[in-house]
Parts: structure tokens; C-alpha cells; sequence
């Protein structure tokens, strides 16, 4: 019999669900969660997940006395709040605004990523807006040369709840725009994602269609 008392909103293409998924990977929760998988875009909503989530997002996490939380970084915090471990976020201190701010960045790499896919793949042709398809990659761009230049080390120290942000945005860039190149630019981002790459949490979430 199935021990989870949870349900999540899950699609396997989505870097923000991932999150949530390595998070429960990486804390041994998954037996917590049980997941369901639906089909979403702004152009097709689900009615089962607007009623839990006007925003009509994923993911979405339904407890057992049926409330529902979202957005990913509530979803996250809030599982690494009930295991035993090391938390993936920093519970107080600069350490805690630090991670937040950079899992914040590699969200905000997601954001821009996912604007670009639904601008390229759900607008028709002729209506696609180049200039500001291309100030989205400036945004990813720019974050990518932070997280090479500045968050090196850090990342490095601990897959953490930043680091897992990152690896989401990294495998989505691959996922969504493999001829993106990111790799060549930051060397250094590209050696990390190839190490963190093999972690089991990693192998068993790959996005997929
Ligand atoms: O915007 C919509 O109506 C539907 N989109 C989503 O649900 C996307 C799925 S990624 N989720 C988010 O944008 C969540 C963002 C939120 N801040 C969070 O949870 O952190 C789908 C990507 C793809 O299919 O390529």
C-alpha cells in the first residue's frame, strides 16, 4: 500500500516540477508524494489544477488535510522542512538570504527560458516578437555569467536548494534549446553540470515530453 499522503501536479517537462522532484529525491521523500501527471500551457489549462492553483501552474502540492501550496519554491522549502537532514536551504543567517538569492537567479534563468518557449512554440510564426526573444537570452545570458563568475565555489560546495535550481535551469536549456552553446561561454558551469549531471537524483528525473 502506498504510503504518500501528498499529491503533486506533475509534468515531466517542466524544470519547476524537477525541482520539487530532487528535492524529494535528495531528502528520501518520495515515497511521501504521489505524483499526477497532467498536460498544461497558458493556451491550455487544466480545470483540476486552476482550482487548486489560480495561478493554473505547476507544480502544485496538495497536503493531506487539502490545502494546496505553490509556487516550486514554497513547494521545496516546504518538503525540506519535514525530513531529518541537513536542509538544502539554510534555515537563518546570510547563509539563508545567499541561497535564496541564487536559487531566485536560477529561477529567474527558468523564467526567461520558459517565456522563450512558449513565445517560439505556442505564437504563431508571424507574430513573434525577435527583439524580445532575444532580451530573454540577455537575461539568461547575464545569469549564467553570475553563476560562472561569482557562485562557482559555493556551488560547488553542496548540491543545495540553489544548486538544484541551477541544474534544472542548465537541463532545461538542453532540453528546450540544445543548440543554446551555454557550455562554451561558462566552462566552468558546464564541468559542474557535467559532475551533478551523475548524481541518482539527476538520472532519474530527466524532462521529457
Ligand atoms: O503558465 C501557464 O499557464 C502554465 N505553465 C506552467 O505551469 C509552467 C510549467 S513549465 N510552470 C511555471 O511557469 C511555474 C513558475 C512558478 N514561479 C514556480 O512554480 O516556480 C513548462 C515548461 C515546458 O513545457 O517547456
Amino acid at each position: 500500500m502506498s504510503a504518500a499522503t501528498m499529491t503533486l501536479y506533475h509534468a515531466a517537462a517542466s524544470p519547476f516540477v524537477r525541482k520539487v522532484m530532487l528535492v524529494l529525491h535528495e531528502t528520501a521523500q518520495l515515497e511521501r508524494v504521489h505524483l499526477q501527471s497532467i498536460l498544461v500551457a497558458p493556451t491550455k489549462p487544466n480545470l483540476a489544477l486552476n482550482a487548486d492553483n489560480p495561478a493554473g501552474k505547476l507544480p502544485a502540492l496538495r497536503l493531506a488535510d487539502g490545502n494546496v501550496l505553490h509556487d516550486s519554491r514554497v513547494i521545496c522549502e516546504y518538503l525540506d522542512h519535514l525530513h531529518d537532514g541537513e536542509p538544502l536551504l539554510a534555515r537563518q543567517g546570510a547563509a539563508r538570504w545567499r541561497s535564496l538569492t541564487l536559487a531566485s537567479l536560477a529561477d529567474a534563468i527558468l523564467d526567461a527560458a520558459v517565456l522563450i518557449r512558449y513565445e517560439t512554440f505556442l505564437r504563431p510564426a508571424d507574430r513573434q516578437w525577435e527583439t524580445w526573444l532575444a532580451a530573454q537570452q540577455d537575461k539568461i545570458e547575464r545569469s549564467l555569467t553570475y553563476f560562472e563568475q561569482h557562485a562557482l565555489s559555493e556551488l560547488r560546495q553542496r548540491f543545495d536548494m540553489a544548486a538544484i535550481g541551477l541544474a534544472c535551469a542548465l537541463g532545461y536549456l538542453d532540453f528546450r534549446q540544445p543548440e543554446h552553446g551555454w557550455r562554451e561561454r561558462h566552462p566552468g558551469l558546464a564541468d559542474w553540470y557535467a559532475q551533478v549531471s551523475q548524481r541518482p537524483s539527476m538520472l532519474a528525473t530527466p524532462p521529457t515530453n
